[in-house]
């Protein structure tokens, strides 16, 4: 195959991970409804802990464990964001 072949295969995994991206921040954010209705802190850290080790454990490579991990470490940053971001936004209302 060519460059523009494997471009394309690329951009089809892209939209794949924009998907999944977008379908756990989904997840997370009833998490962080559920969270606020109980008072509950959005930092997780055990939890956090838990992903990282189970992603690692798992990674089937090329990509290395610590890649993973800061791959992972990145979209719950995003996560914990949105959550923060949907919490401030709902205390005004
Ligand atoms: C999530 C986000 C923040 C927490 O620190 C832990 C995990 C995540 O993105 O996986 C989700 C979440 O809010 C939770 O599981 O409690």
């Amino acid at each position: 195959m060519d460059i523009e072949n494997w471009r394309h295969r690329i951009d089809a995994v892209d939209l794949k991970i924009l998907a999944l991206l977008n379908e756990r921040a989904r997840y997370s954010l009833e998490i962080g409804k559920i969270k606020q209705r109980l008072g509950l802190p959005i930092y997780v850290p055990e939890r956090e802990q838990q992903i990282y080790e189970q992603v690692e454990r798992l990674n089937p490579g090329p990509l290395s464990g610590k890649a993973i991990r800061r791959l992972f470490e990145r979209i719950i940053d995003e996560s914990r964001r949105l959550e923060k971001e949907m919490s401030e936004n709902a205390e005004i209302k």
